[in-house]
């Protein structure tokens, strides 16, 4: 069955090649914006359709035709009208699309006058001066569509975003597991540590007997695409959704040992076996062996006692550092969902959130949570309807009046302001003196160099209301590379100005990613992992930003919105002291 955002993906195509095509305006939105609903959902599509196709009719943006499409496609796996739009044009034109600042206006655009209808084309007529002579065009575009190409290329990778796969491999778990005899089934690989993306997927399974009944189930998957390898205790397949899994059926005695080895990484697993050699034993997929006699294997934690380590969790097995804790007993205590207390950075309907406040701040209490920071943009932000200081004012006052109600959730007021061009912000300190704290961020103007932006966000930083910084690279996963900056810079400002960076758990963007998070901890930097929910569905993307949070080692001491409201509260108490940093 296919995913939530294949699906929203296959509408989102579909839009693009009708709009190339000239298609009514109208017809082109309603598959855009089914595609943006689809992905925000948190059911399943699939289950809908499975369940009662005529409860997609309660979805407001899917209408009669979209409805008969998602069915197909839910059934199929294919939408033949879709499949013929895609044959009508020249491949490479999708692939254009996906260049940043070229949307289907402008592909049809140089497809139409210029015949261009490839990636490579397009580099080259832009680096003849080919493309200024067209009309709202001109050498400067040209530079920018030869950087937008470099970009693309950078960005184009094989691996798929961990969320994606997750959803994919929950499914195929719940296809394999309705066969008889499996004892274990668990991922391990790159998944299991929870890399921003993976590579492959990987699956272990114990049993007692039946492993060839249980390989041939897992190859006989609908949704297998090829079969690349099968023998007694392995197979490899190839999914529709073009990506490997492979599967090992393993004896229970040596599941720990294999989850061990399976869950790598390779880096881990090499210091590992050096570490057990020196100690004069043997690890393997096995298990741990001396004198060609099991000492372990049964349990992971087993394996990892018998070479004298601590069990160390996966998320941050990478041979960084790690096993040298794990041998003094001093393994840092991860931070996990569940000491998580509040989101400092959501959206209401004051701006361009889908929920008001109070729906907002129920669902944050639903969680479990003690606080949450209402966060909307401000002014510069037009797209988003962003607050002037007039209406800060009107949402500061609900706040407070919403506070009068008990509504057990303590709201604390915020704003992502934004940091302009200069490094100053979109709001005066007058108003951003009557909120307990200020995110700062950018929504414009990415491509300074990185002198340029690294004085802008450092000047932020040293704004005395702000408290954070907001998705401090500006990457959109697969969309857009990281603005230019000098990390160790930010990092420093940072932490003598006590402003945290945050983590930001919108699958689309995981910004800070793993190794920015891992300097900023090392450098004493305060760090939110927030969601930057648009709607009461968005708060549920944190255990994204704890993934990246958990590979960088991060503790609850590092985490702010893990400690106590109390701790918080005084931790924000504006204006805070500003120290100013020498930039260069
Ligand atoms: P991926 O799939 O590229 O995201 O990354 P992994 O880590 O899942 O790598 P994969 O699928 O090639 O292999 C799964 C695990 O198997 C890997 O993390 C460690 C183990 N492994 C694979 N090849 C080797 C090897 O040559 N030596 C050792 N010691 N372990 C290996
Ligand atoms: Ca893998
Ligand atoms: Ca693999």
């Amino acid at each position: 069955m296919p995913t939530n955002n294949e699906i929203a993906k296959i509408l989102s195509e579909t839009a693009d090649i009708l709009e190339i095509q000239g298609a009514i305006v109208f017809r082109v939105r309603a598959y855009r914006n089914a595609a943006r609903v689809i992905e925000n959902m948190t059911d399943k599509l699939s289950d809908i359709v499975a369940r009662n196709p005529d409860e997609l009719n309660s979805i407001r943006t899917i209408g009669k035709t979209l409805h008969d499409k998602i069915i197909e496609f839910c059934e199929t796996g294919k939408v033949e009208e879709f499949d013929k739009l895609k044959e009508s044009l020249p491949p490479g034109l999708l692939e254009m699309l996906k260049i940043q600042s070229f949307g289907p206006k402008r592909v049809k655009l140089v497809y139409n006058k210029l015949g261009i209808d490839s990636v490579n084309k397009l580099e080259e007529a832009a680096s003849e001066g080919k493309i200024r002579v067209l009309p709202g065009m001109g050498e400067k575009s040209e530079t920018k569509i030869l950087k937008s190409i470099r970009d693309f290329r950078t960005l184009q990778t094989d691996r798929k975003p961990w969320a994606e796969a997750e959803e994919i491999l929950q499914n195929y778990l719940g296809y394999i597991t309705k066969i008889d005899g499996i004892h274990h089934i668990q991922p391990a690989g790159s998944f299991r540590r929870c890399r921003e993306s993976v590579g492959d997927l990987d699956i272990l399974v114990t049993c007692n007997e039946n492993a060839g009944g249980i390989i041939q189930h897992f190859a006989e998957y609908p949704e297998v695409l090829e079969i690349l390898a099968q023998g007694e205790t392995k197979s490899s397949v190839v999914l529709k959704s073009k990506i490997q899994v492979d599967l090992r059926v393993v004896k229970p005695e040596s599941f720990g040992a294999a989850m061990q080895y399976f869950t790598g990484s390779k880096e881990h697993n090499v210091a590992l076996r050096a570490l057990a050699k020196d100690k004069n034993m043997k690890l393997s997929e096995y298990g741990v062996f001396q004198n060609d006699e099991s000492i372990a294997g049964k349990s992971e934690e087993e394996v990892y006692n018998a070479i004298g380590l601590d069990w160390i969790p996966p998320e941050i097995r990478e041979n960084r550092g790690e096993i040298e804790k794990a041998k003094n007993h001093t393994l840092p205590n991860l931070i996990s969902l569940d000491k998580i207390k509040g989101d400092l950075h959501c959206h209401t309907t004051h701006t361009d959130g889908s929920a008001s406040l109070p729906e907002m701040a129920a669902a944050a209490k639903k969680l479990g949570y003690e606080y949450i920071a209402i966060t909307d943009h401000s002014k510069a932000v037009t797209i988003a309807h962003g607050l002037s200081a007039e209406r800060l004012l009107d949402e500061i006052m609900e706040i407070d009046k919403f506070r009068g109600q008990n509504p057990g959730i303590y709201i604390f007021k915020g704003i992502e302001v934004d940091i302009m061009a200069d490094g100053s912000l979109d709001l005066d300190d007058e108003i951003l003196s009557k909120l307990d704290f200020a995110i700062a961020a950018i929504h414009s103007r990415f491509g300074m160099n990185s002198d340029e932006m690294t004085e802008r966000i450092v000047r932020a930083i040293q704004n005395p209301y702000v408290r954070c910084v907001a998705h401090p690279t500006g990457r959109l996963i697969g969309e857009r590379i990281p603005y230019e900056m000098d990390i160790s810079k930010i990092i420093s400002a940072a932490k003598e100005n006590d402003v945290a960076l945050e983590i930001n758990s919108s699958p689309h963007r995981l910004d800070m990613n793993e190794s920015f998070t891992f300097q900023a901890r090392e450098a004493g930097v305060p760090i939110c992992i927030n969601t930057d929910s648009h709607s009461p569905d968005g708060f549920l993307n944190m255990r994204y930003g704890i993934n990246i949070a958990r590979r960088a080692w991060c503790t609850e001491d590092n985490i702010v919105n893990s400690w106590s409201l109390g701790k918080l509260k005084s931790w924000f108490k504006p204006p805070k002291e500003v120290v100013q940093c020498e930039l260069f």
